[in-house]
């Protein structure tokens, strides 16, 4: 190269990282005038010739400045977020509205700088990975900025309806979810109790949230399809996980677990019949939505009691241990972070005690459902959730520490690595723990529990391992279908007019679950779950309770801890914990195979992939138990796929392709006889 273009280049260079710096300055504090001399610099440098190639110093230097702005942006955003979930307000939603329009704009103009360093002239794969996700900005690409305004707000007002909603059990009592209609579900045997609260809260939340949904989607479709790179909003959610073949990948999964969510509802429907009567339920073979202890029929626990295998050995009941023990709030949170030390991972830094939320208050109204922050300056790391003294709170204080020490365990990455490896890792690290922690041996260590099951009380064990599938089997089809209504509203193939049919289409389909009243495509009840309206991915939790059984058998493993499985507990081991924290500190820096790798390396589950296999292991002893069980008293397994029990509208009477047919067969039915009767009566 000559001298002459060798400095021409090196000018150019200069001017360029020059121009970045000015604009990356807030530009609503500059002049007209560095407005009019950056404008020149960036035409100058950019009308040179396209794309600027630039040596890896300079792309060094660029990451590092930026990586400061970001940091600075997302903490500017997250305290507006913040103030906004724990006091709904006008006033904190316009705030909050206004940090997502400035980190948008923020996402923009970097996405547009980082785009001018030549990718092909870069050798360093680190510095490619974080040039390029520099460059993925997702919504904020969309130049519009009213439009991208509006659907901040539109994600800000529903999840007010959904966190201010009261669902009305009759005309005089209105309950919030948390911790009432909640506690109803959980406890309440009473079968029209149940429907009460069910509907109630139904009717206050996704009711009120159908109204925005619809342009919502299409706002983020447009959006997102703006640049040309994906295809929906959905395509962009699953390109987290890097893999063309997302998609297939876990419906693979999921029809591998199948056969065991089908044995565990034959079983529960069975004992649930003995309990409310025959009559409830449908001979469709779908149990009834509202009688599995949990507002969305996700996670099964609450109903242990009704459906124990062995009923006759003692049952667990942690929340009165925790009642009777005088338990307080913060203790749940201190045995928490005492089970993640002791296994040599992080303690809760001071500002987590001073500024999480942790009790609901009283005299405002906040966002309960419970999320885990990340203020990205390293040292503020929040818990938000409205904790009550219940084993599913113990659980959910774990899950939410879970997230914290994923952040703490990256925390000195650069900003942009500072992700799980996908969504689903970082939710699977959150429930990890919990598998140890529910184990008898651990809940009589921290004196939960006075007896756990001996070598050989297999029924002791049986009855541990269901309850524990209760949660973590129980959940699977839940986990896998609410994205799939997502992504095929996303696609178009579900329209508005359909919202609520598709999505019982899904649940009756994969969870055999039935309304147990009446529904019509006038209710939304996708909305009537946190995520929908908070604009939160879901399949993350799917990929998270594979990936789970993954990482405990690994950890099991090099801890060299005897016995099953399920029996496992990990707490005090800090070589389990060295290992998991190895592929936590990684953060998003590689694709999620490689840290599948580093925690499964060199065990008999070594793999770049997700597998069910550890969790069929696990449970392995339960899904024999249930098999003969079913059989003994000639349970069928499934339901009938094509007959969702009670959905029925004006509209599915005259528009579903279903109904459709049917209609077609009555009326030709109906021509027949007409023509029979003609023919016999001349
Ligand atoms: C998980 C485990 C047991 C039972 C059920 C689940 C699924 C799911 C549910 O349906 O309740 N669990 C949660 O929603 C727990 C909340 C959370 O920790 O997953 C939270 C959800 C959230 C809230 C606001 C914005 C985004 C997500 N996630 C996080 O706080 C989070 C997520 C990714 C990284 C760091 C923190
Ligand atoms: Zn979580």
């Amino acid at each position: 190269m000559s001298k002459i273009t060798r400095m021409l280049r090196l000018t150019r260079s200069a001017i360029f990282l020059l121009g970045i710096r000015i604009y990356n300055t807030d530009s609503a504090k500059m002049s007209m005038w560095s407005h009019l001399i950056l404008g020149t610099l960036l035409l100058v440098s950019t009308s040179w010739s396209q794309p600027l190639v630039l040596d890896e110093a300079a792309a060094i230097t660029y990451l590092e400045e930026y990586d400061r702005l970001a940091a600075d942006m997302s903490y500017q955003y997250a305290e507006a977020a913040w103030k906004y979930e724990t006091n709904i307000t006008e006033e904190t939603l316009a705030n909050m509205t206004e940090w997502s329009l400035k980190r948008s704009d923020f996402n923009y103009r970097e996405a547009k700088n980082a785009s001018r360093f030549d990718l092909s002239k870069i050798n360093n794969q680190n510095i490619s990975r974080l040039l390029r996700k520099v460059m993925d900005i997702g919504t904020a690409a969309f130049p519009d900025t009213v439009k991208l305004e509006k659907i901040s707000d539109l994600e800000g007002e529903m999840t007010s309806i959904y966190s201010r909603a009261r669902g009305c059990l009759n005309t005089t009592t209105c309950l919030p979810l948390e911790p009432d209609l909640v506690d109803i579900i959980a406890n309440s045997r009473n079968y029209a109790e149940l429907t009460a609260a069910w509907k109630g809260w139904r009717d206050a939340s996704g009711r009120n949230i159908k109204k925005l949904y619809p342009e919502y989607v299409s706002l983020l479709n447009e959006a997102i399809t703006f640049e040309g790179k994906y295809k929906d909003m959905g395509d962009y959610y699953r390109s987290s996980y890097e893999s063309p073949t997302f998609e297939n990948d876990v419906k693979a999964l999921f029809l591998e677990l199948a056969p065991l969510y089908e044995n565990l509802h034959a079983y529960v429907r069975r004992r649930l019949k003995e309990h409310y009567g025959a009559d409830k339920f449908p001979s469709t073979g779908h149990i009834p939505a509202h009688i599995l202890g949990n507002m969305w029929a996700q996670d099964w626990t609450n109903i242990y009691d009704l459906v124990a295998p062995y009923p006759d050995k003692r049952t667990v009941d942690i929340t009165k241990a925790l009642i009777d023990q005088n338990y307080t709030i913060i203790r749940m949170y201190k045995v928490a972070e005492d089970f993640f030390s002791s296994i040599g991972l992080y303690k809760m830094p001071h500002l987590f005690w001073e500024k999480s939320l942790l009790v609901k208050p009283v005299n405002r109204e906040v966002v309960c459902h419970a999320s885990a922050w990340d203020f990205s300056n390293k040292r503020d790391f929040r818990i938000k959730q409205c904790t009550a003294l219940t084993e599913e709170h113990l659980l959910t204080v774990h899950h939410e520490m879970g997230h914290i020490i994923y952040y703490l365990a990256y925390k000195d990455l650069p900003y942009l690595y500072r992700e799980g490896a996908n969504p689903g890792f970082h939710e699977g690290m959150a429930d990890i723990v919990t598998l140890s922690f529910q184990t008898p041996e651990h809940m009589k260590k921290i004196g939960l529990l006075d007896a756990i099951p001996g070598q050989n009380d297999t029924e002791g064990d049986i009855n541990f391992l269901f309850r524990m599938a209760l949660s973590k089997a129980a959940f699977l089809p839940f986990g896998y279908l609410v994205d799939q209504w997502r992504w095929s509203v996303f696609r178009g193939e579900t329209k508005p007019e359909r919202y609520n049919e598709k999505w019982w289409d899904l649940r009756c389909d994969f969870q055999g679950i039935y309304p147990p009243v009446e529904r019509s495509n006038a209710d939304f009840d996708p909305g009537a779950k946190y995520h929908i309206p908070g604009g939160t991915p879901y399949i993350s939790y799917f990929v998270s309770f594979v990936a789970q059984f993954q990482w405990h058998k690994a950890l099991c493993k090099v801890a060299n801890i005897a016995g099953p499985l399920h029996r496992c507990d990990i707490y005090s081991n800090t070589i389990a914990g060295a290992r998991l924290n190895d592929m936590l500190k990684m953060g998003s820096s590689r694709p999620w195979g490689e840290a599948m790798l580093k925690i499964t390396s060199g065990t008999s589950g070594q793999t770049d992939k997700l597998s069910v296999a550890p969790l069929l292991e696990y449970f392995d002893p339960l899904i024999k138990w249930l098999q003969e069980n079913n059989k003994k008293y000639n349970e069928i397994l499934g339901w009938d796929k094509k007959n969702c029990p009670n959905f029925l509208s004006p509209h599915i009477l005259s528009g579903s392709p279903r109904v459709q047919n049917i209609t077609f067969i009555l009326t030709m039915m109906s021509a027949l006889f007409s023509i029979a009767i003609s023919i016999i009566e001349n």
